[in-house]
């Protein structure tokens, strides 16, 4: 099913919502001219594609038991260069996340980015980032997972040099089963452990063995059950 017909989006953001008592469960829009359409229920709805970035924040969905509705973008129909979904993100890049609550200004948050997605799901649905040091530290691992390391990663002429380096430190930070903040696993081991179990998908020839706490991060992440259920995209 394409995303127009899947997700019937807001024509702008100025909408009062109200839900009608005749109308069953769904939430309904108001358009300004007084026209009513049929929205998704209130909640989250994140966008993405096979083998994308999207399973990073499905994996921390998935991993705090978040409920959410999944739109999986026909990547391959370019799906994400048409105007449905570039009224969610204008770069056309996956992941992209809506958030219809009436709690938020107008009613919804249209969010892209991983890192940004990632933060905002810690902050409001996870019980993370509750103050300012616990934010900054997700705000450092985050813009380190998706600036420094994936530079590193997917920039070729930084993967013999930079990203080895890069993952020699982090062989010294990482406490296999623990978490990089020191709490519970969190938003910070989400985005950094994601990165890692990249390797053996993307980059099978890296030989890891000089490191043996990264590879044990990545079988422990890779037998997580909901790390297990983000990768299984349908
Ligand atoms: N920095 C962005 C990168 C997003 C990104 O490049 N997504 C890829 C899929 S993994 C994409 O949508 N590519 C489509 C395109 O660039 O046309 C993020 O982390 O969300």
């Amino acid at each position: 099913m394409g995303l127009r017909n899947s997700l019937r989006l807001p024509l702008h953001n100025n909408l009062a919502w109200r839900r009608p008592p005749s109308r069953g469960q769904g939430r309904f829009c108001e358009l300004d001219d007084g026209a009513t359409m049929h929205c998704q229920p209130m909640g989250l709805t994140l966008f993405g594609g096979q083998r994308s970035r999207a399973s990073m924040p499905r994996w921390y969905l998935a991993e705090k038991g978040i409920a959410y509705d999944w739109k999986l973008v026909d990547m391959g129909a370019k799906e994400h260069s048409q105007d449905p979904f570039l009224a969610i993100n204008p770069f056309g890049k996956v992941p992209a996340l809506i958030d219809q609550d009436p709690a938020l200004p107008g009613g919804e948050l249209r969010l892209f980015e991983s890192g940004a997605i990632l933060l905002y799901l810690a902050e409001r649905y996870g019980q993370e980032c509750q103050s300012v040091v616990e934010r900054a530290l997700a705000q450092q691992w985050l813009l380190f997972a998706n600036a420094t390391l994936a530079t590193a990663l997917f920039n070729p002429s930084q993967r013999d040099t930079e990203f080895p380096r890069l993952l020699g430190v982090l062989d010294r930070l990482l406490v296999p089963g623990g978490s990089l903040t020191g709490g519970s696993w969190g938003v910070a081991d989400c985005a950094i452990h994601a990165h890692l179990a990249y390797l053996p998908i993307f980059f099978p020839q890296i030989d890891l063995t000089p490191w043996p706490a990264v590879q044990a991060t990545i079988q422990l992440t890779q037998q997580r059950p909901a790390y297990q259920q983000a990768m299984t995209v349908s």
